[in-house]
């Protein structure tokens, strides 16, 4: 559906470069024609697109930010645009674009070696090449410092030996490369230090058995990270960062995408509550033209305009190198936060309908319940802004 058709009366439109709203046509219309015939029927069935990763790599959205190495080399803004994009189909696309892009390519491009940026970047950007991120293990999720996967250095060459569980792993079952963190312990010290490891496929005692019934984020593939001694040589290892900082410096570009993304899952909730309300009738009229669900339908809007202002604002300022991570977690809670409410609001909007597949919003709400979840929860982010506005920590 064209955005013109339904009203945005606080549009970003007139805000944006000419390439930056050709990017977001451009990916709009691809998401229109190749995610959004097929998407509740994988949902349904549980299945992710597979087919559609090579397309993604063409688009230029795997990767987009990053420069050199078949990317693209998006602004952030842009980058949001397309997030929206995917995610107004459903979150389990973002998902798989936010993990591939924000969480393995800008590490290795970020932190790795020479030799590590050409063995998988190219391939990743053009989807022939697939990574997930292992920070998540059993017992430690919310707090990831009390990992318990381990690598120890043995033999001559510096080989790491590695062994441990990584839990919630999107894309893990398709991966050809685990971006695993473990602790390991460094030049004799006796305090372990977090390092982050690119694990390939091939690598013996790695499996990655898949997650079963997720009632959630069902069009995304989930699975663990089991390492049974896995062998990796020295140049596995990430060279250029250590400390929780690595992996946390990961989920703050993954956490930007997602504070876009989102908007287009509520953009899609809202557009669809709209036209139905305006179609329905009950007790003669239209049931958009009752007061009430005038009042809700305004909620959306203007919540939705809101965090567009938002992302937009924290777009320019990451352009120009200013975006720190807590309003990077502001942007995250609170956008996410906002499509959960929205795509509650629009469901009740459909009475009966609203649960069933072919009026999709059910699906978003669904996924949001995840996305409200991972990425850091909406707790742990409050807590982030609390810590930030009072100088107090309330973790532990
Ligand atoms: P803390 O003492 O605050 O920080 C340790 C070091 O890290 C630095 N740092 C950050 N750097 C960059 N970006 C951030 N967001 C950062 N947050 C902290 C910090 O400056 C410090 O550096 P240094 O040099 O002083 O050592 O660490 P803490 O142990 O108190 O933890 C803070 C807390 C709770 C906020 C953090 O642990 C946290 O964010 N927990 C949530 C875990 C989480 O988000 N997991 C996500 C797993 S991945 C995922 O969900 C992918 S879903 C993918 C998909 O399908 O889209
Ligand atoms: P817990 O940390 O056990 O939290 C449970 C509840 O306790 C939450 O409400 C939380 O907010 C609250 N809580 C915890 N600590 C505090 C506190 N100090 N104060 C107040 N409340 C607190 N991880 C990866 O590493 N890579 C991935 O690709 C990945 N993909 C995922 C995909 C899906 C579909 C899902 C569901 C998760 C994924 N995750 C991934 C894991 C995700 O990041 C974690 O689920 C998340 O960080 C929360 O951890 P947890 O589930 O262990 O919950």
């Amino acid at each position: 559906m064209p955005l013109e058709a339904t009203p945005y009366l606080l549009s970003i439109d007139h805000l944006l470069s000419e390439d930056e709203r050709l990017t977001w046509e451009a990916t709009r219309e691809f998401c229109q024609r190749r995610i959004a015939p097929n998407i509740e029927h994988h949902y349904e069935k549980a299945t992710f697109p597979r087919e559609l990763i090579p397309e993604f790599g063409e688009m230029g959205l795997l990767g987009s930010t990053l420069a050199g190495y078949g990317c693209m080399g998006m602004n952030p803004v842009a980058y949001g645009l397309t997030m929206i994009e995917l995610e107004r189909q459903d979150s389990g696309i973002r998902s798989f674009c936010s993990v591939q892009s924000a969480l393995v390519m800008w590490p290795i491009h970020t932190y790795g070696s020479e030799a590590q940026k050409e063995r998988w970047l190219p391939g990743m950007a053009k989807g022939e090449l697939i990574g997930c991120f292992g920070l998540t293990e059993p017992n430690a999720g919310s707090d990831p410092g009390s990992m318990r996967t381990h690598a120890k250095q043995d033999g001559p060459g510096g080989d790491f030996v590695i062994s441990g569980q990584k839990f919630w792993i999107t894309n893990s079952p398709l991966a050809d490369v685990c971006l695993v963190w473990a602790k390991t312990l460094e030049h004799g010290s006796d305090t372990p230090v977090i390092r982050g490891f690119l694990v390939p496929r091939e690598s013996k005692g790695l499996s990655t058995p898949e997650t079963k019934g997720k009632l959630s984020m069902r069009a995304s593939v989930t699975g663990e990270i089991v390492l049974d001694e896995v062998r990796v040589p020295a140049d596995a290892m990430l060279p250029k960062i250590s400390g929780l900082k690595g992996p946390l410096s990961c989920l703050t570009q993954a956490r930007y995408g997602i504070g876009w993304g989102v908007l287009g899952a509520a953009m899609d909730v809202y557009e669809r509550a709209r036209r139905y309300t305006l179609e329905r009738v009950q007790f003669d009229r239209p049931i958009a033209s009752f007061q009430l669900t005038q009042q809700k339908l305004v909620e959306l809007h203007n919540e939705i305009g809101k965090g567009l202002l938002l992302a937009y604002h924290f777009g320019r300022l990451k352009q120009e190198g200013k975006l720190t991570p807590v309003q990077v977690s502001i942007l995250k809670r609170d956008n996410v936060s906002m499509a959960l409410q929205a795509a509650r609001t629009a469901r009740s909007m459909l009475g009966g309908n609203g649960i069933m597949g072919e009026f999709h919003i059910m699906r978003h709400l669904c996924n949001l319940e995840t996305v409200f979840t991972y990425e850091g929860t909406h707790e742990i982010h409050t807590l982030a802004i609390g810590r930030a506005i009072t100088g107090l920590g309330a973790f532990g």
